[in-house]
């Protein structure tokens, strides 16, 4: 099931319980219970629905950021390979264009003229990691790659008329240290 499957159900289920509240409600409302009644019954229904919301709130945050999606930019990559990268109005020019799957790789991205966005594609053009690529200024994005392939640079902030054309093709191969992806 991909992801989007699991939250159309995840949505199904939440309409469903909202509808069986609204049902609640109105069963409820064919007996009309005494003013004391309503206040004590409406203070405890409060205690329990806050309750509910604080453990909702956390499951989802526990369950959408596990694993959290960035990678751990303080690691130590001393045996990082590094790519020094600089966005230039319209191209990008890569130190290397292969590197080692399963070894960390330093991007150190800068910019030759103009703010850029500093976008790494994988080979099913999904978005793996991104940084801004800045004049004067050096942004370091470490990203360790799983999969062999080739995978694409692409400028993610509008900067000029070939904004388009600013795109870069790097390689990642097995590593030939037989670490395992
Ligand atoms: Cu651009």
């Amino acid at each position: 099931m991909n992801m989007q499957d699991e939250v159309w159900i995840i949505t199904l289920i939440g309409v469903g319980l909202v509808a069986l509240a609204f049902v609640w409600v109105i069963v409820q409302s064919a007996r009309p219970p005494g003013p004391q009644q309503v206040h004590e019954k409406a203070h405890a229904l409060r205690r329990w629905w806050f309750l509910a919301l604080v453990v909702l709130g956390i499951g989802i945050a526990c369950a959408t950021l596990r694993p959290f999606p960035i990678a751990d930019q303080q690691t130590n990559a001393q045996s990082a390979q590094i790519v020094d990268a600089i966005g230039r109005q319209w191209s990008w020019q890569l130190s290397r264009t292969r590197v080692d799957a399963g070894i960390p790789v330093e991007f150190d991205v800068s910019s030759g003229d103009v703010n850029h966005g500093f976008a790494i594609y994988g080979p099913d053009n999904r978005i793996l990691a991104q940084t801004q690529a800045m004049p004067g200024f050096t942004n370091r994005l470490l990203y360790t790659f799983t999969q062999p392939g080739k995978y694409r640079v692409l400028c993610l902030e509008y900067c000029g008329l070939a904004h388009h054309n600013m795109v870069a093709e790097f390689e990642v191969v097995a590593a030939a240290t037989g670490v395992q992806p």
